[in-house]
C-alpha cells in the first residue's frame, strides 16, 4: 500500500493511491487508474526523472524563465513571456516512458541475460494536453533555420553538480528536424501551468515521440547539424541486443510504435455482461482500430472507440461489451495504426528494455464465477 509519505517532495500533490512509487524519480500509474476519459489527470500521471529535478523556485515565476535559441539566423534568448506573444497551439499527446513495459522483457530473460532499469508494466504512460508556442513560429521569428540544420536539440535545465562531466548527466535530446512543424514549447499541461514534476516552466514536446525526447525545464533549443554527443543521446536510449552497449550507430528511441492495453476489468467478476475497456494509440500515426480477445488471442472482435477524437498523437479509449460465462479468460488487445502497422504479439528483446508494444504480455487473466 502506498501513502502520501512515499511520494517525493516535488510530487507530494499527487494522488498516492493511484500510483506505484518505484523510486523518487520513477512513479507509475496503477493500471486501473487510467480511467476512460482519455485525458490523464495530472494527479495520476506517471513521473520519470533521470536526474534530480531543479529547485521548485524555477516554477515560481514561469514567465521569467529564459530559453536560448541557437542554430537560427538570429540567435536569441527569449523569456516565456516573450514566447507567449509568438503563437499558441494545443496538442494532445501520449507521454510514455521509453521503458514502459520493460518488466515484460525482463520476465523473458534467460541464463545470465540482464536488462537493468525500472520494471514498468503499462503505467509509465498518460495522454495529456499541452499548450504553448509552435517551435516553427519561434524559428520564423528568429529569421529561420541556420544552414545545414538536421536536428532539433533541446537541453534540460537541471543543474549539473560540480566536478561531474556535464556530458554524462545533461538531459539533452536531438530529434530529426522533420519534427519542426510538430514541436511545441509548452507552458501549460491540461489547462494549468506545467508543474515542476512535469517539466515547467517550459517543456519541449515532440508529439509521437517516446518520453525521453520531451525535454523538461528546457533552457536551450538549438537547430543542429548533428545529434548531441550527450551520453543520454549517444549511448542511452538506443536499440541494441541484450548484453551489448549502446552506441550512436544504433537506432535512437524516437517514434513510438503502435500499442494498446486493457484497463478494465482487471479482476474477476460475476458471469454476465462485462464492458472490456482500454487505451490504444499509434505513436506518430493515428490509431485506426483495435481488436480485443477474451481467449488469449485465439479469436478477436473489434473494439469500439469512444469519446472525442483528440488527434493523431492522442490515445483513444476503446470498449467491447462481452457476455462471459463462468470460466477463466485471458483478455488482450491489439491495435492497428493508420499506416497498417499492427501491434506484434512479442516485440524484439532489446538490451535497454525499450519500446515494448507486445499484445501478449499485458494480458489480463480473470476468473468469472
Ligand atoms: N527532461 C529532463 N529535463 N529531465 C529528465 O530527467 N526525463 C525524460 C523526459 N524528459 C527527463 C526529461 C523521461 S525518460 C521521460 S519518460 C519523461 O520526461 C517523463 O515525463 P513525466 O512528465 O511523465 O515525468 Mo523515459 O523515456
Amino acid at each position: 500500500a502506498q501513502d502520501a509519505t512515499s511520494l517525493p517532495d516535488y510530487a507530494k500533490w499527487k494522488d498516492a493511491d493511484a500510483l506505484i512509487v518505484h523510486s523518487d524519480k520513477t512513479i507509475e500509474t496503477k493500471r486501473g487508474e487510467i480511467g476512460t476519459s482519455i485525458i490523464t489527470p495530472k494527479e495520476k500521471l506517471y513521473i520519470r526523472n533521470n536526474v534530480n529535478a531543479p529547485p521548485a523556485a524555477i516554477v515560481a515565476n514561469p514567465e521569467d524563465w529564459q530559453v536560448e535559441f541557437k542554430g537560427v539566423r538570429e540567435p536569441k534568448t527569449l523569456t516565456v513571456a516573450e514566447l507567449k506573444t509568438m503563437g499558441l497551439a494545443t496538442v494532445a499527446t501520449v507521454l510514455q516512458c521509453s521503458g514502459n513495459g520493460r518488466k515484460y522483457f525482463q520476465d523473458r530473460l534467460t541464463g545470465d541475460q540482464k536488462i537493468s532499469g525500472t520494471p514498468w508494466t503499462v503505467g509509465a504512460a498518460g495522454c495529456v494536453l499541452w499548450s504553448g508556442v509552435p517551435l516553427r513560429a519561434v524559428v520564423d521569428t528568429l529569421g529561420g533555420a541556420g544552414d545545414g540544420a538536421k536536428f532539433v536539440t533541446g537541453t534540460g535545465g537541471e543543474e549539473i553538480p560540480a566536478g561531474l562531466d556535464p556530458k554524462d548527466l545533461v538531459v539533452e535530446r536531438s530529434v530529426p528536424i522533420s519534427n519542426l512543424d510538430n514541436v511545441i514549447l509548452a507552458w501549460e499541461m491540461n489547462g494549468k501551468p506545467i508543474s515542476l514534476a512535469h517539466g515547467g516552466p517550459l517543456r519541449m514536446i515532440v508529439p509521437g515521440y517516446s518520453g525521453i525526447n520531451n525535454v523538461k525545464y528546457v533552457k536551450t533549443v538549438a537547430l543542429t547539424e548533428v545529434e548531441t554527443d550527450a551520453k543520454i543521446q549517444r549511448s542511452s536510449y538506443r536499440m541494441h541486443a541484450v548484453g551489448e552497449k549502446g552506441a550512436p550507430e544504433q537506432p535512437s528511441i524516437w517514434e513510438q510504435p503502435v500499442k494498446s492495453w486493457i484497463t478494465a476489468p482487471l479482476e474477476g467478476a460475476k458471469s454476465g455482461r462485462i464492458q472490456i475497456a482500454g487505451v490504444a494509440f499509434g505513436g506518430m500515426n493515428a490509431v485506426a482500430g483495435v481488436d480485443v480477445s477474451t481467449d488469449g488471442g485465439q479469436t478477436w472482435q473489434k473494439g469500439e472507440f469512444i469519446g472525442p477524437d483528440l488527434g493523431r498523437f492522442a490515445w483513444k479509449v476503446f470498449v467491447l461489451p462481452v457476455e462471459l460465462a463462468p470460466g477463466t479468460y485471458s483478455l488482450v488487445s491489439r491495435a492497428t495504426d493508420s499506416e497498417g502497422n499492427v501491434q506484434p504479439e512479442e516485440p524484439e528483446l532489446n538490451g535497454g528494455g525499450y519500446s515494448h508494444n507486445g499484445w501478449r504480455a499485458p494480458a489480463v487473466e480473470i476468473n468469472i464465477v
